[in-house]
This record gives structure tokens, C-alpha cells and sequence, in this order.
């Protein structure tokens, strides 16, 4: 049982260039054999984070993973990504394309609101030109709109509780966390809602209408954050609309991309014109003659985008996304804690992505139900030191797992 993977939902209304970053997102630059995931919708990808391979630290010449892929030290380790189509005003009331929305929604755990930050987009979808258009209008609106479908469905819970007279449950935790566990809501983010709307010790039927409401806002941004992408940072009028989003919804929250010269660099690293690892700062000419015109290209990508920006900032939104807002960190479990392998040799085989906070024990469990039943301790292989269950896993660390019976 590999550690439950997170689903990275791209909202956003048409034309905003979401299928693009979608491609440019899903689309690896080196041929790679497998996922972890058994069943990915038609509408679903797989995308990488980077991390700096453990491999390096540990002074290895290679690892061998056998999901993703390790590039000059770079670990790329995949999670999903999900492109919802059929974003419009309206949505949380099920106008047009909205309920098939809303059930994508359900299933992500966090969202990335792809905007157009060159201001070339109207908030019907409709190509304005660019500087037009207000995106930080829009991605209150969105912002609004989410809202509003988390405070119906809290509702809907609520009355439901309130009208059939069920007053015995004390505290509300269990019974909200019950219901809202379609929406990929666990109980930690119920419990941690109540907290920061101050009503964890409030009976349900004394809710208001105001605390229900309350409570679906703090409720919808620890359960589904939302982060913007701010889009086509390669037009003019983006650069001031990238500051105003970050003035209006915090420097953290806005991250400028552009998954157009992402997907360009990606395709042409593919076919051999040029060397891009994702989430680089630059890129290499490979000796394969490039038309005039891919030479263009590619030179505007390096003006306008990455000697402005850094980088085209589609790594950068995964990783802020999966790090950062997400908070899971990185843990290779090995067989061998002298080789740092499986028992078939493979070098660091499986990069895990795991929540924060996670001990030794449940790692074991998440490699294996049996692993974890029959945990005695684990092995920290950088250290050698011995760890009991409930050791704290650290970001990089290199674990083996013993148990009582090897099968
Ligand atoms: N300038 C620029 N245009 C982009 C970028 N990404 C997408 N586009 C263009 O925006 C238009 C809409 O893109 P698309 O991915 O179909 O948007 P969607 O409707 O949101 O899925 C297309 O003409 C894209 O080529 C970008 O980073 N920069
Ligand atoms: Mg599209």
C-alpha cells in the first residue's frame, strides 16, 4: 500500500491556457516506463516534483527508481494532476457544466487557479486584448465561488442534522467528518476548522447560520487550498498583474508561469534540440541545427521568461503546491541499510511522499499492512542509529523498516 497520493486539481475559466500548463505539467522530457497509479482518468495525468536526490548526499553515483526518474541529481517523483474543464461564473449552482465541476473538485486536494496574468482573457473566456482584462477580479471571484459551494454543502449537512431533531451528538466532529468525507475531508481538517472558527465547543443546533458559513470558509482553505498560477508571464502586461495578485493575495499564493515556454522547452529537450531539466534556470543548445524560427523561439523563452523570472515557474507552482502548501516531505524506505537498496539491489528505489508528522510505524504501514502489523523498530540508514514507532520521519530520510516475521 504506497502512501496515499495527492490529487492536484487545475481550475480556471477558458482560455486562460489550462491545457496547456496541463501538457506542459504532465509531460515528462525523458521516456519514462511506469506510475504508481493504477487507474488515472481521461482528464487525469501524472506529474513530477523535484527534490535533490538523496543519492548525492549519500555520495552514491546513481539510484534507481523505479517510479519517476533521477536527472544529473534531481529526483522527479510523481503525483497527480487533474484538469477540470467547465470553470464558469455559476458553477457551485450547477449551471452548465457545473456539477461535473464540482464532483472533480471532490477528489483534489488542493487547487491550483490558473489565471491569465497577461489581462488578454475576459472573465467569460473570451480573448480581449491584452492588459484588458482584471485577473486578480477574477480570482476573487473564484475564490468566492469555491466558497459558496463549501457553505451549500455545510448547510445542506447542518439542516439535515437540525431537522430531524437529533440533538444527543455533544461535540459535532465525528458527524461532519462522516459527511464530508466524499469531499476528501478528513478529520484533522474538521477539527482543525472548528479550532479557527472557535467552534469546537459549540453543539451543532446552536450553530447560526453565521457559523455554518464561518466554518465552510475555514473549512475550504485547509481542505482544498487554493493557489494561483499566474499564466502567459511571456505578455507585457502580466508583469504589474503578477504584482497585484501577490499584493491582494499574499507573495506565497501567486506563482507566475508560463506553461507555454514550459511545454516548448519540454518538446525540444524531447526531440534533442536543447538540454532542460524542468525547473531550471536556463537551457543548453544540444548540436542538433535548429531552424531560424525554433531559434526565436527559444531565445524569446529565454528573454522574456527566464532571465525575467527565473524560470518558466511551472516546477516551481508543483513543488510550492506539494511541499509547501501540502507540507509532505520525502522518505526512501530501503531493504538494505548499507546498500541504501531493495533485496533485488535496486539503489533507493521508491521515493515516498508523506505528510509531515508521519512516524516510523506508519510509513511501515503504508509500504505494507502487514510490514506495519508486525513493526519491531527501523533503521536509520544515513545514522545506523536504531528508531522506535513513534519516531518523527524527517524530510530525506533513508529508512529501513524491521519486522518480526520477513516473509
Ligand atoms: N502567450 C502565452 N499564451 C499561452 C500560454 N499558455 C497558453 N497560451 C495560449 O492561450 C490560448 C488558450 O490556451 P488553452 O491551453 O487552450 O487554454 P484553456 O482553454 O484554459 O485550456 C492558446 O492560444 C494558447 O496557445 C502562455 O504561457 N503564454
Ligand atoms: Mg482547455
Amino acid at each position: 500500500m504506497p502512501p496515499p497520493v495527492k490529487l492536484i486539481g487545475l481550475i480556471g475559466k477558458t482560455n486562460v491556457g489550462k491545457s496547456t500548463l496541463f501538457a506542459a505539467i504532465t509531460m515528462a522530457t525523458v521516456e519514462i516506463a511506469n506510475h504508481p497509479f493504477t487507474t488515472i482518468k481521461p482528464n487525469t495525468g501524472v506529474g513530477y516534483v523535484r527534490k535533490k536526490c538523496v543519492h548525492v548526499e549519500l555520495g552514491l553515483p546513481k539510484c534507481d527508481p523505479r517510479t519517476g526518474m533521477c536527472i544529473e541529481g534531481n529526483r522527479f517523483i510523481p503525483i497527480k494532476v487533474m484538469d477540470v474543464a467547465g470553470l464558469i461564473p455559476g458553477a457551485s449552482k450547477g449551471r452548465g457544466l457545473g456539477n461535473k465541476f464540482m464532483d472533480d473538485l471532490r477528489q483534489a486536494d488542493i487547487l491550483i487557479h490558473v489565471v491569465d496574468a497577461s489581462g488578454s482573457t475576459d472573465l467569460e473566456g473570451n480573448p480581449v486584448a491584452p492588459g484588458t482584462a482584471d485577473p486578480v477580479e477574477e480570482a476573487k471571484l473564484i475564490q468566492i465561488e469555491i466558497d459558496e459551494w463549501f457553505k451549500s454543502v455545510i448547510k445542506r449537512i447542518w439542516e439535515n442534522k437540525v431537522s430531524k431533531q437529533v440533538y444527543n451528538i455533544k461535540y459535532p466532529i465525528d458527524y461532519l467528518a462522516r459527511n464530508l468525507s466524499g469531499l476528501s475531508i478528513k478529520k484533522s481538517h474538521v477539527i482543525e476548522a472548528l479550532r479557527k472558527s472557535g467552534l469546537e465547543n459549540k453543539k451543532l443546533k446552536d450553530w447560526s447560520i453565521n457559523d455554518v458559513e464561518e466554518f465552510a470558509v475555514a473549512l475550504r482553505r485547509i481542505a482544498k487550498p487554493i493557489i494561483i498560477a499566474a499564466n502567459k508571464i511571456d505578455v507585457d502586461p502580466a508583469y504589474d498583474n503578477v504584482k497585484r495578485l501577490q499584493k491582494v493575495f499574499g507573495e506565497e499564493n501567486v506563482i507566475p508561469v508560463s506553461g507555454l515556454a514550459e511545454l516548448i522547452l519540454k518538446k525540444a529537450s524531447r526531440s534533442g534540440y536543447i538540454k532542460y531539466i524542468p525547473g531550471d534556470p536556463d537551457f543548453k543548445l544540444s548540436s542538433k541545427r535548429l531552424s531560424d524560427q525554433q531559434k526565436k523561439a527559444l531565445d524569446l523563452i529565454r528573454r522574456k521568461i527566464l532571465s525575467r523570472y527565473g524560470s518558466t515557474g511551472v516546477q516551481q507552482l508543483i513543488n510550492h503546491a506539494v511541499f509547501n502548501v501540502l507540507n509532505l516531505i520525502v522518505v526512501y524506505p530501503v531493504e538494505d541499510h548499507h546498500k541504501y537498496t531493495d533485496h533485488y539491489g535496486n539503489i533507493l528505489p521508491d521515493a515516498y511522499l508523506v505528510p509531515r508528522g508521519t512516524t516510523a510505524k506508519e510509513l511501515a504501514y503504508m509500504i505494507h499492512t502487514d510490514l506495519g502489523k508486525t513493526f519491531l523498530y527501523a533503521i536509520n540508514a544515513k545514522t545506523g542509529e536504531r528508531i522506535g514507532e513513534d519516531y518523527v520521519l524527517k524530510d530525506n530520510d533513508v529508512i529501513k523498516i524491521v519486522a518480526a516475521s520477513a516473509h
